[in-house]
């Protein structure tokens, strides 16, 4: 087993990382910059290294001041967390250079998957679904991309392959617009990722996000833990998620489960990943695969029993994995609901002092936060500071127990979202089940067109 892990981010996830080292006897490194010295997870860790000041770019987001951090306490592998270095290739590869593990993929396989065009064409040629497209990057030729454009069917979506997460990204509806867009995404493209590539997609209009959980060894051993529906989103930004997701089938799940194992395996992909898919009309279509643990594991974790940062260690340790297909089993229904530091109304972030914290508890309650009375969170950083998860028998239930968590949940001194979450467990759409990306857009235009008094 690995002896001692630095842990290479912070907040809940960081938490949540050190109290998997923890019961697998693995002693942890917090990293922290200076305004996070108070950080719960940095009072646990057996060792702490300050690594920079506030803002990002000089300490979650310096490699070589990780790496001695690694060094100085003698460590033998890193987490990266979500966000930060996380999908960093350069990152993976300099940590594994410097002679320690990279918890993740190997750095080819995170670089593959960061140029989405790269990432696709692998995956069709893994036999995973994938939205009809250009198969390749946009050349100069205008009537080339007209023909490409018409044979696709309008609407159609230009996307940069170096973007992803919903950065770069123009819908075109006309023949007429299209050269125009095609030169204003490369050149936005160019500017924010180094890399002026785009590829063309026909453009979805009403889908829902579905994404399929995986797990390998990169020994030739690989099982998908089902999917999570997140199509709860604003700006791209998940605000609920949930598995199993509704209305998806027994049938579905195992196909598209089994295509996304045979593209790990073809890849060589090793650790947790997640295949992001769009899902309209029955159908799934593949859009990004990410190679890190995400903000949302834990619904697939109360629907599996499968805790996924243990198993991302044990693969790190070099263990072959040792859950077999038949041995994941979906029982129940899970939703998260993210806390943000914000306002409930506005989204605006509304960092500051906690006064008072009261978590909720009870059957089916599960708190990953990183607060407490007298934390102070800072304007530095994601105005995530905790995520709410409820299991239930079924989905009814699951939605009961979040309302009654919601309600118990006291954070004092700080505005948060949890007004607003209440506001989605009650809503009929939501609890219809199914909604697609563009519902609680919708819904909060809606609302906010009443409040001020138009419609
Ligand atoms: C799309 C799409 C419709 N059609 N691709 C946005 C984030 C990035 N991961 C991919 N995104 C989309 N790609 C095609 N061909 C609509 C979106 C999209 C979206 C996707 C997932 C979750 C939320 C979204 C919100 C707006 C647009």
């Amino acid at each position: 087993m690995l002896e001692k892990v630095v842990i290479a981010n912070r907040g809940e996830i960081a938490l949540r990382i050190l109290r998997a080292c923890h019961a697998l006897g693995i002693k942890t490194v917090a990293v922290h910059s200076t305004v996070d010295r108070n950080l719960k997870h940095v009072a646990m860790a057996d060792e702490s290294v300050c690594i920079g000041p506030p803002p990002s770019a000089h300490s979650y987001l310096d490699i070589p001041a990780i790496i001695a951090a690694a060094e100085v306490t003698d460590a033998q592998a890193i987490h990266p967390g979500y966000g930060f270095l996380s999908e960093n290739a350069d990152f993976a590869e300099r940590v594994e250079k410097s002679g320690f593990i990279f918890i993740g993929p190997t750095a080819d396989v995170i670089r593959m998957m960061g140029d989405k065009v790269e990432a696709i064409r692998a995956m069709k040629a893994a036999g995973v679904p994938c939205v009809p497209g250009s198969g390749g990057p946009l050349g100069e030729d205008g009537d080339e991309n007209h023909r490409i454009a018409r044979e696709i069917g309008y609407p159609v979506i230009i996307k940069a392959a170096g973007g992803g997460g919903g950065r770069g990204m123009r819908v075109v509806h006309t023949d007429a617009a299209l050269l125009n867009a095609i030169v204003t995404t490369q050149s936005e493209a160019k500017a924010a990722f180094g890399n002026g590539q785009v590829y063309m997609e026909k453009f979805l209009e009403n889908p829902r996000h579905i994404e399929i959980q995986v797990l390998a060894d990169g020994q030739g051993q690989a099982v998908h833990l089902g999917e999570r529906d997140c199509s709860m989103q604003r700006r791209h930004q998940k605000v609920v998620e949930e598995a199993p997701a509704p209305g998806i089938t027994d049938a579905q799940r195992e196909q598209i489960g089994r295509v996304c194992v045979e593209a790990c395996l073809r890849i060589g992909y090793r650790g947790a990943g997640t295949f992001e898919f769009l899902y309209e009309d029955g159908a799934f279509y593949f859009i990004e695969m990410n190679t890190r643990i995400q903000v949302e594991h834990p619904v697939t974790e109360w629907v599996t029993g499968i805790d996924l940062v243990r198993e991302q260690l044990l693969i790190a340790a070099g263990h072959k994995l040792s859950i077999r297909q038949s041995d994941v089993v979906i029982r129940g229904h899970a939703i998260e609901c993210r806390v943000n530091a914000e306002d409930p109304d506005t989204f605006m972030p509304c960092p500051g002092l906690i006064n008072h914290f009261h978590a909720p508890g009870g059957p089916g309650v599960r708190v990953d936060s990183h607060i407490y009375e007298g934390y102070r969170v800072p304007p530095n950083y994601d105005s995530m500071i905790g995520k709410l998860i409820v299991h239930g028998a079924d989905r009814t239930q699951a939605i009961a127990r979040m309302r009654v968590a919601l309600g118990e949940m006291i954070v004092d001194g700080i505005k948060t979202n949890v007004p607003l979450q209440q506001r989605i467990m009650a809503d009929r759409g939501f609890q219809l089940g199914g909604m697609n990306i563009h519902y609680l857009e919708k819904r909060l235009k809606e609302q906010h067109e009443k409040a001020i008094g138009l419609g």
